[in-house]
């Protein structure tokens, strides 16, 4: 886990005095580690208000993991429908959406769904091949053009092979540039489009990928999309790179977005349906 656990940690591990200073301090370390500073001074001052006759840290500890766990949503599994799914992976460059769309579809297949993946990125010239690569690697069938081409006929495309091939799960790559507002809209609009003239009963999904190393930045790119688009939840990437996890508090608080997996790492494996309850104690460092 990153630094700012491990000083969250020694904050609370030099056995200082429970006194009003400490609430004041564990304020600021919070804002440190991506919380709004609104939402820590909140977080510390019903805190202190709690442990007015509190002599042991530990147990300070202990009641902010209750308090940051009662912030948060009940873990928010996402049990797929049984007929045809599509997940739309959105977000800005670089923050890990095509290794996540095969994360996703190894994680979906081996629960028993029949996962395509859609290279519905037509932007970057080397998406196709990066999302094939995964395909041929995990055994997936990838439905792709050419660089340039449109991503609402890849879509289009993949509803057409999922019908036919008796897929059941479509996890579409996006392309990794900040759309200007109306172009992301009338993009997903058209996807849209596509998907209830081709596959009225399909469920789609809008999640958008966030790079947790990206802190407060995080939270505006998800402010932007979700003003534009109406996100379903978030997936955190990136966790393993010394993370500072406050992020996922402000998107709940402030956004009310739910985040639905952390990833972990590179590998297929390092995806994880979101835990509140151990991603808060991991957070105030009680494992
Ligand atoms: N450490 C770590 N690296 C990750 C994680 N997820 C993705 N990456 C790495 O981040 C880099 C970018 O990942 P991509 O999946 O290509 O990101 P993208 O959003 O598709 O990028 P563009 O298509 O260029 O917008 C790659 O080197 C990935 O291996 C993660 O959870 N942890
Ligand atoms: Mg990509």
């Amino acid at each position: 886990m990153g630094s700012f656990t491990d000083r969250l940690k020694s904050f609370f591990g030099i056995k200082k005095a429970v006194s009003p200073e400490l609430f004041d301090e564990l304020a600021d370390l919070l804002v440190e580690g991506d919380f709004g500073a609104a939402a820590a001074y909140k977080v510390s001052d019903t805190l202190r208000s709690k442990c007015k006759k509190e002599s042991d840290p530990d147990q300070v500890k202990q009641t902010l993991a209750q308090l940051l766990e009662e912030s948060l949503p009940d873990a928010s599994s996402v049990t797929l429908d049984s007929g045809l799914e599509i997940i739309l992976l959105l977000g800005v460059n670089g923050v890990g959406k095509t290794t996540t769309s095969a994360k996703l579809a190894s994680r979906y297949r081996s629960q028993g769904r029949k996962p395509i993946l859609a290279a519905a990125d037509t932007f970057r010239a080397a998406a196709v091949d990066q999302i094939k690569i995964h395909g041929e690697r995990l055994g997936i069938r990838v439905v792709a053009h050419k660089q340039g081409g449109d991503p609402a006929a890849i879509v289009f495309d993949a509803i057409a092979a999922a019908q036919s091939g008796g897929g059941d799960l479509i996890i579409a790559d996006t392309a990794g540039r900040m759309h200007t507002k109306n172009a992301l809209i009338e993009e997903l609009k058209k996807i849209d489009r596509i998907i209830a003239s081709k596959a009225a009963g399909a469920h789609t999904r809008r999640w958008l990928v966030l790079d947790a190393t990206t802190g407060r930045n995080a939270l505006a790119q998800a402010q932007t999309f979700h003003d534009a688009i109406a996100l379903d939840g978030v997936v955190l990437t990136k966790y393993d790179s010394s993370a500072r996890g406050g992020i996922v508090f402000s998107l709940h608080e402030e956004l009310k977005l739910p985040v639905l997996f952390i990833c972990t790492g590179e590998q297929y494996g390092d995806i994880a349906p979101f835990d509140p309850h151990r991603y808060v104690y991991e957070f105030v460092g009680i494992v």
